[in-house]
């Protein structure tokens, strides 16, 4: 198995749900952390509970200057980054496509893709000169499979899939590894930020129904990472058993 305890993981969106899960998976292992998100507090509360080194990075990954400049000026003792998980992410509405409101849909776009590259490039060029590293993508079941209401959303993590598969296609012979994870429904604030604050329709999301929870998929992300070293899970997706698929939809003319 890969060794993480001596791991520089670095975690984006660590201010809740799967990101903090999975810095706290990680600091069971002794590894060092550097925690991205745009909260402070909480960054700051989860520094002051993990006991590991932390170092975190108050920014937001749509800003393309302040993502590289943050990564390249890391400490040293947290530069070498071993794993980067690419979480930060969000959907922002659920109505249909002629609906909604194109604010929402750049949001998307620019966190769930161009963050995404953003965090990637700025990491990449160390792990190829260490012939070690790891990109851990957060995509989602929305990137394989449409519903209505996933328009942009499912598009961005499609955007994950692919980009992972094509990250695989060039760092063939440099050891690093690429995963895309691929979640179904799972209790975070995931469904709040969505429903913009709403929390009793974001509760309506998972009523009578037991859905997956942060630690499930933190569990998911430190076993794709302490895989040993010449093992690469391309894409994994995971569901709650409660959740499966819906038939092909056909629409029928009453007078038809
Ligand atoms: P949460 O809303 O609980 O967490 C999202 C995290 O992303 C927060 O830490 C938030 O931090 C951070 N974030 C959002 N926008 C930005 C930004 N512009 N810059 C920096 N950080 C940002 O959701 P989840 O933990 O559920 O989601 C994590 C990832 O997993 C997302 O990519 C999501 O699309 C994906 N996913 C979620 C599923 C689910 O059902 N929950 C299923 C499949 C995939 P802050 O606000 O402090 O910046
Ligand atoms: C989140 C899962 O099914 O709500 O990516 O789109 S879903």
């Amino acid at each position: 198995m890969t060794d993480l305890s001596t791991a520089t993981v670095l975690i984006t969106g660590a201010t809740s749900g799967f990101g903090a899960a999975s810095a706290r998976r990680f600091a069971a292992d002794g590894a060092r952390l550097v925690l991205l998100g745009r909260r402070t507090d909480r960054l700051d509360a989860l520094k002051a509970e993990l006991k590991v080194p932390v170092h975190t990075l108050a920014l937001d990954v749509r800003d393309r200057d302040a993502v590289v400049a943050a990564i390249a000026g890391l400490p040293a003792d947290f530069g070498a980054v071993d794993v980067l998980v690419n979480n930060a992410g969000l959907a922002l509405g659920l109505e249909m496509a002629p609906g909604t409101n194109l604010d929402d849909w750049d949001a998307m776009v620019d966190t769930n893709v161009k963050g995404v590259m953003y965090c990637t490039r700025a990491v990449l060029p160390g792990m190829v000169e260490r012939k070690r590293g790891h990109i851990i993508n957060l995509g989602s079941v929305a990137g394989t499979y449409p519903y209505p209401g996933g328009n942009v959303y499912g598009a961005t993590k499609a955007f994950v899939e692919q980009f992972s598969l094509n990250l695989r296609a060039d760092l063939l012979g440099t050891k690093v590894r690429v995963t895309n994870l691929r979640p179904g429904m799972c209790e975070t604030e995931f469904s709040v930020v969505r429903f913009k604050g709403d929390s009793a329709k974001a509760g309506t999301v998972y009523a009578g129904m037991k859905p997956l929870s942060a630690d499930d998929i933190a569990e998911c992300i430190h076993w794709v990472a302490a895989l040993p070293a010449h093992m690469n899970i391309n894409s994994l997706e995971i569901m709650p058993v409660d959740q499966a698929f819906a038939p092909f939809s056909v629409h029928r003319e009453t007078d038809a």
